[in-house]
């Protein structure tokens, strides 16, 4: 048997499979909160070795998109743990992904009609995704984002961390990721192209690493690091994320994650949902090299990949130790039983892209399991 379906200890989270379901943005949870369907869809996948939730605001000023969850009210964690208790009733394991979209958002979306924040007052050539009072949905540009002062740093990190201890004490998680990718407000904090900051917050890597550091040592402070993952995008282009030098970033981030006995560090390889071998900066990005410098900095944690892996790819890539675990999006999507069809070698649904964002349960909970 392939070792893909093989378990493994996550930090402290024991999980039954190296197949992890990648969080999956939806747009199904009107006013912020989960529904009953969003059991179901959970519910469907447990068998997951880890299930990572779509990206859930830690805040109302973290969120940027129509209908997306958060985890900053009662009624959110409430809602939260009726999905927890649903995985774990199928011995499921279950983390919630932490976003701050920074400035991925909209003035609409904000409290009190305000600007989205970000490092520097730099509007994203980027899109978001918004709901007439109507109830029709469409694009829209991005706003015009605010800096954020230095005083208010802390409370973002405080934020997180408050965020992280309500999702394991009182939403039932397993534990967290955080979203440290695809352009959002980490990732902007990192990147040169978003981040023209002159306080300690910005400039050098070290600065504009800051920020990252300081939420993961709150997190995992709050509720250890073996219930904490982190998902970095290195290369990505998403959300008009661009750094010219990625490789020296980015080994410094993998370097400062070493000492924190995280659970797991996610990688997004290349363009998110897009090209593997998409490339950001004058050199192709050495992927041995940033993982080697987590390891060499005493990092413990899974190595998990992500992006267009297939069957035969993640078999691969785990028989050969380049990484300990695959997570998948699009055929998690299509497929509640993805698990049992990779085992049986088994035909998968094609997922339907139209039903990606919003809608019912059309292209949601309705996708056939074998059985
Ligand atoms: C697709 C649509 C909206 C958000 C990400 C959270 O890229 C997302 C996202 C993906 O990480």
């Amino acid at each position: 048997m392939s070792k893909l379906f093989e378990p493994v200890r996550v930090g402290d989270i024991d999980v039954a499979n190296r197949i992890a379901m990648a969080p999956l943005t939806r747009n199904r949870s009107p006013n912020a909160v989960p529904t009953q369907m969003a059991v179901d869809y959970y519910r469907q996948r447990a068998s997951a070795g880890l299930l990572i939730t779509e990206a859930t605001a830690i805040t109302q000023q973290g969120q940027g998109y129509a209908d997306v969850p958060g985890l900053y009210g009662a009624d959110q964690l409430a809602a939260w743990k009726k999905v927890t208790d649903a995985v774990h009733a199928e011995g499921g394991r279950i983390v919630v992904q932490l976003w701050h979209v920074g400035r991925i958002s909209h003035e609409t979306l904000q409290p009190e009609g305000a600007k989205p924040v970000a490092p520097s007052a730099i509007r994203a050539n980027a899109k978001t995704y918004l709901v007439d009072e109507d109830g029709s949905g469409g694009f829209a540009e991005t706003s015009e984002p605010r800096a954020l002062e230095t005083e208010e740093l802390p409370g973002i990190v405080a934020a997180y961390a408050k965020a992280a201890k309500a999702a394991v004490e009182e939403a039932g998680f397993d534990g967290v990721e955080v979203h440290a990718a695809n352009g959002y407000l980490i990732d902007q904090f990192l990147r040169s192209g978003s981040n023209r900051r002159t306080d300690a917050y910005g400039g050098s890597i070290e600065n504009r690493s800051r920020l990252l550091f300081e939420v993961v040592e709150a997190i995992t402070a709050a509720i250890g690091g073996g219930r904490t993952g982190i998902r970095l995008s290195p290369v990505t282009p998403a959300n008009d994320a661009a750094d010219p030098q990625p490789q020296p970033l980015f080994d410094h981030v993998a370097r400062g994650l070493g000492k924190y006995g995280l659970a797991y560090v996610h990688v997004i390889e290349g363009a998110t949902g897009g090209a593997r071998d998409h490339n950001q900066g004058e050199t192709p990005f050495d992927w041995a090299q940033f993982k080697a410098a987590y390891r060499d900095a005493g990092g413990t944690g899974a190595w998990m990949g992500n992006n267009g892996y297939d069957r035969e790819m993640a078999e691969k890539a785990v028989a050969d130790g380049r990484v300990d675990l695959v997570a998948f999006g699009r055929l998690f999507i299509a497929n509640p039983d993805l698990v049992e069809r990779f085992e049986q070698d088994a035909p998968l649904n094609e997922p339907d892209r139209k039903t990606f964002y919003g809608g019912g349960a059309k292209g949601y909970v309705d996708y056939p399991s074998l059985n």
